[in-house]
């Protein structure tokens, strides 16, 4: 029911038209807030704000850390538009709704998305407040049938079978290991393959090992949808994860995930994610 509902290109046409009614910012350069990192769109000069709800199509993100607005504005002289608070599976929506804004993004001009996240860490190099460069992911709800790609496909957004080898733009991801050599994050600073699942309950032990034992550095619960629809109208795309705990792999640990150290750890690094996106978006060429 309610679970396939799909977005036409008409209706994304009709919230991109309305956004674009209500302010003169053209941006180039589209961003999703992470938990616990919306002070990333606090960097925008001259913002323009629209609250979820008022904004047509839109769902209304309910997770506490999340904070709710599209915000446009510029950022080192680049005109971005910016997700402070995004949308999950777990919180009952539709695929189709949670990546709607990737839509919305490209037929407002964005051509290059920037995504970040909270992520658990499975690589046991990793520490809390690494910061992930994600070269790659497993999209494991995908493997259940759970893509926002499933559905009629429109044409006028992409081609019916999109690639995905190329998902994380190299040249973006060489940029980012550049910058944050620049910046002395070289300590904290990764790479790795990102894994999403649906949530909202925390890894199992035996589910930690499992996924390291798969391939993943990271695992979460966001991200991969976006990356899919951006991917597919054609919009590059960078992407990183904020490493906030660590899966638990094996008994005799104590550690238990919780959403408050989510967030605690996410406080402590956000002001360096910033730092490091900002650059990004001063450095990027226009694609
Ligand atoms: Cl440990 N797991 C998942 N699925 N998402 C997370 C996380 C862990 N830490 C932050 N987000």
């Amino acid at each position: 029911p309610e679970a396939h509902k799909s977005f036409s290109y008409e209706d994304c046409k009709a919230t991109a038209d309305w956004l674009q009614a209500q302010t003169d910012i053209r941006p180039t350069v589209g961003i999703v807030c992470g938990s616990g990192l919306g002070g990333l769109a606090e960097l925008l000069k001259d913002q323009v704000a629209f609250n979820y709800k008022d904004i047509p199509n839109f769902p209304q993100s309910t997770v506490h850390g999340h904070a709710g607005r599209l915000v446009f504005g510029t950022m080192k002289g680049r005109p971005c538009v910016c997700m402070q608070g995004r949308f999950h599976l777990y919180e009952g929506y539709a695929i189709q709704k949670i990546t709607l804004p990737m839509r919305i993004f490209k037929l407002l001009g964005v051509d290059t998305v920037i995504i970040t996240n909270a992520a658990g860490g499975l690589n046991q190099d990793f520490k809390v407040g690494d910061i992930m460069i994600i070269k790659d992911h497993i999209n494991m709800p995908g493997f259940a049938g759970i893509n926002p790609l499933v559905g009629p496909n429109d044409e006028r957004f992409g081609v019916r079978f999109p690639c995905m080898s190329d998902a994380y733009d190299r040249d973006l991801q060489q940029l980012a290991m550049e910058i944050g050599q620049d910046l002395g994050y070289g300590d904290f600073l990764r790479e790795g393959v990102y894994c999403v699942l649906g949530g909202p309950s925390f890894e199992t032990i035996a589910e930690c090992r499992m996924l390291h034992l798969l391939g993943a550095d990271a695992v979460g619960m966001s991200t991969v949808h976006e990356v899919i629809i951006a991917r597919h109208c054609g919009m590059r795309v960078f992407a990183l994860s904020l490493i906030t705990n660590l899966g638990v792999m094996d008994y005799d640990s104590e550690e238990k995930a919780n959403h408050e150290d989510v967030l605690q750890a996410s406080k402590q690094r956000a002001e360096q994610m910033e730092r490091l996106v900002s650059s990004m978006v001063n450095r990027i060429e226009p694609n």
